[in-house]
């Protein structure tokens, strides 16, 4: 049998997104881990992530990581079965989704917010070298119109050791709604999506409640059917209350508004210093 492993975590905890993983892996016989990340090797704060894989990777078939601010919404879905077996078939080592149009016009190749890795040396070796790799000269070889955002980190290290080894022949990139997608894009239903990253949220716990309050009666906050938070007796549940969702709510809409408004100043000030 395959061993596969979710895991998440990072240098500290701060979502009750745990309680989503580590359902959704109960449920679809994958064992789950929540790592510290803390390591000799960090240079940003998305290393602690890949010191977690780097250090798993040995231990099991297949990883699939997930940031702590993504969560399963279709717990039908065997996705992560589904998604090892057709890489397995096609001999490829890396399965990882698109990182589809923001509200705010960002976009990526890829997004490492959710990604399979199988144990296996290109893997190894990958892990290696590309925390390995200086951003900066990593900024120096990016193009913005054909790769994206780059955003400091790890999916900018990862793209670009696919890219420069030919690795990316041997990676499964999905589209986001299979793996790794955004508000946006569900409609009325949770299996719009397989999984809803709070990607650039100000505040994830109040994303996470704003997201279940479009689905009443159907999830809390910890954005699990109600009959499964019941199955695996979870006691504590939606621990933001309405009080504090509120005072939250309407801070984080005022400064959005101000924000809203000082963009066009921004923008005109950017580009007033790119053309000097
Ligand atoms: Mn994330």
């Amino acid at each position: 049998m395959t061993r596969i492993c979710l895991v998440s975590g990072g240098d500290e905890i701060r979502q009750r997104s745990y309680i989503n993983h580590a359902i959704y892996a109960r449920e679809h016989g994958l064992d789950y881990r929540l790592e510290c990340g803390i390591d000799p090797q960090i240079v940003t704060k998305y290393d602690y992530k890949m010191s977690i894989v780097r250090r798993l990777i040995h231990q099991y078939d297949w990883l699939v990581w997930i940031d702590d601010d993504a969560y399963f919404t279709d717990f039908e879905s065997d996705t992560l079965h589904e998604l090892v077996e057709e890489a397995e078939r096609d001999d490829q080592f890396l399965v990882i989704a698109e990182g589809p149009l923001e509200p705010n016009g960002f976009w990526s190749k890829i997004n490492t917010g959710v990604f399979l890795i199988k144990n296996c040396p290109e893997s190894v070796t990958m892990l290696e070298s590309m925390s390995g790799e200086p951003l900066e000269s990593i900024r120096d070889w990016w193009d913005d119109e054909a790769y994206g955002l780059f955003t400091n980190g790890d999916q900018d290290q990862m793209w670009w050791y696919l890219c420069t080894t030919g690795l990316l022949e041997r990676t499964k990139i999905v589209g986001h709604r299979r793996l790794n997608s955004r508000g946006h894009y569900y409609e009325n239903s949770l299996d719009d999506a397989f999984v809803m990253h709070f990607c650039g949220y100000p505040d994830k716990a109040w994303g996470a409640a704003r997201f279940a309050r479009r689905f009443p009666d159907q999830i809390g906050q910890e954005l699990v059917p109600k009959h499964l938070l019941d199955k695996y007796s979870v006691a504590v549940r939606d621990p933001l209350g309405p009080t504090q969702y509120s005072i939250r709510d309407t801070k984080i809409r005022s400064i959005g508004a101000v924000k809203k408004r000082l963009r066009p100043l921004v923008h005109a000030w950017r580009e007033r210093k790119s053309t000097k």
